[in-house]
């Protein structure tokens, strides 16, 4: 297994739509496991492929944040939310696409997700607190949505900026 570098905002990749998974192959299982390697590493609760550059519809997770408690690392391959609690929740967002800028973002408090298991199962669950928050943000990944596209175009504008420094001062090292 492999840490792979994650892609910082702003970059293209992050902001395509990724393409559905169409076939279960070594290669992308290969991908799924560098993939919970690389955000267990970050550390992040959740990782999704444009985030690592694979442009497909898979997304890791595992929100058990307590670390005596037994890890669930998940795998989603071509997640679909097919139900929204009308009551909603905000979470003071992160991303590991945009390191240490954090903000309040409010989405559906509970959501169902069905999705395809590395072995090829459907697989429907029913998520809610940090879970439910993890999976909408990934999902937002892979349809090339970011956290800091809910902010104002203000609030974006200088999220990008101190984006950019960054990755101007990391070219210079
Ligand atoms: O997609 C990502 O960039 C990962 C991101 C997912 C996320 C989950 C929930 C709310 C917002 C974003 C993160 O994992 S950010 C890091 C984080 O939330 C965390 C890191 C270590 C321990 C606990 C949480
Ligand atoms: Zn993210």
């Amino acid at each position: 297994m492999t840490i792979r570098p994650i892609l910082i905002h702003p970059d293209p990749r992050l902001k395509k739509l990724c393409d559905p998974v169409t076939e279960l192959t070594d290669e992308l299982r290969a991908t799924a496991a560098d993939m919970l390697e690389t955000m267990y590493d970050a550390p992040g609760v959740g990782l999704a492929a444009p985030q690592v550059g694979v442009m497909q519809r898979m997304l890791v997770m595992d929100c058990i944040k307590d670390p005596e408690a037994k890890p669930r690392p998940m795998v989603l391959i071509n997640p679909e939310v097919t139900w929204t609690s009308d009551e909603t929740n905000t979470y003071e967002e992160g991303c590991l696409s945009i390191p240490e800028q954090y903000a309040d973002v409010t989405r559906p408090a509970e959501v169902k997700v069905r999705w395809m298991d590395l072995e090829g199962a459907a697989q429907e669950e029913q998520f809610a607190g940090l879970w439910a928050t993890c999976v909408q943000h990934e999902i937002d990944h892979l349809n090339g949505k970011l956290f800091i596209d809910y902010l104002t175009p203000l609030k974006r504008q200088l999220i990008t900026r101190k984006m950019q420094k960054l990755k101007r001062e990391k070219a210079r090292l």
